[in-house]
């Protein structure tokens, strides 16, 4: 399965790198996007109904101030959707984390941290390990090999 990663802005590039980098990294296939749900909504419903036929299994979407991407994403598909609050320049992100996380009942959006792009697409991983044991194991070594650099601090 494949994951769409989805930005507002071409401003929100460098935030997402981390998503695309991680995913490569574990050899999962993506595909990126910037859409913004204000100024192309159309163009974004097109994309996004499109996902679940052509195999995608999850949805990242990013965007920062008034971040109602994920939820507009979210009201599209019925695919898993990962919400990142990208930083704004008014409110830090918070501005964005709220209007992620604070999604009303019934369209759900699963939010990671500010800026948290790497956590996006392990959550990703995560979900299409249930069924992956291939994926399973390299996130088991992932894990392993991020328990052994923070215990050679100790040595
Ligand atoms: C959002 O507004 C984008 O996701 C971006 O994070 C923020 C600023 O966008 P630009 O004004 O830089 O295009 O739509």
């Amino acid at each position: 399965m494949k994951v769409g990663i989805v930005m507002g802005s071409a401003s929100d590039l460098g935030v997402m790198k981390g998503a695309g980098e991680t995913l490569a990294k574990f050899g999962v296939e993506y595909e990126q996007k910037i859409y913004s749900a204000h100024r192309t909504p159309r163009e974004l419903e097109v994309w996004v109904t499109s996902l679940r036929d052509r195999g995608f299994g999850a949805i990242i979407a990013a965007a920062g101030g008034a971040a109602h991407l994920a939820g507009v994403v979210a009201a599209f598909t019925t695919l898993p959707v990962i919400g990142v609050p990208v930083k704004s320049r008014s409110l830090e992100g918070l501005d964005s984390l709220l209007s992620m996380v604070q999604m009303p009942s019934g369209i759900p959006v699963a939010t990671v941290a500010i800026d948290g792009s790497k956590n996006a697409a392990l959550l990703a991983i995560e979900m299409f390990a249930i069924t992956d044991e291939n994926l399973k194991n390299k996130l088991d070594e992932f894990r392993a090999e991020q328990a052994a650099n923070v215990l050679a601090n100790n040595n």
